[in-house]
C-alpha cells in the first residue's frame, strides 16, 4: 500500500534573499521546516541579518558575503539589518 501523501516530507529546498539596495529581496519568504534559506550581501557595505526574537543572527556580512540559515521551528520571524533600522524582511516557517 503506498503511503499518503501527507507523510512524504518533500526534500528540502534552497532559497536566495539578496541583501541589495537596503533591502531585502524578496523581502518576504514562505519556506518549510529543514530548508535553507541564504542571503546574499550585494552591497559594498556590511549588513546583517537578525531576527527580531534573535531565533537566527547572521553577525556582520561583508560585501559579498553569504549566509545560510536551515529553518527550525514553524512560525513567522520578522528580521532586519542591525545595523540599518529601515531594512525588514519576513521569514514563515510552516
Ligand atoms: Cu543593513
Amino acid at each position: 500500500m503506498l503511503a499518503s501523501a501527507g507523510n512524504v516530507l518533500a526534500a528540502p529546498e534552497t532559497y536566495v534573499v539578496a541583501v541589495e539596495d537596503m533591502r531585502f529581496s524578496p523581502a518576504t519568504l514562505n519556506v518549510k521546516r529543514g530548508d535553507r534559506i541564504v542571503w546574499i550581501n550585494k552591497d559594498l557595505f556590511p549588513h546583517t541579518v537578525t531576527a527580531d526574537n534573535r531565533a537566527f543572527d547572521s553577525g556582520s556580512l561583508a560585501a559579498n558575503a553569504s549566509w545560510s540559515y536551515v529553518t527550525g521551528r514553524a512560525g513567522t520571524y520578522p528580521y532586519g539589518c542591525s545595523f540599518h533600522p529601515t531594512m525588514h524582511g519576513s521569514l514563515t516557517v510552516r
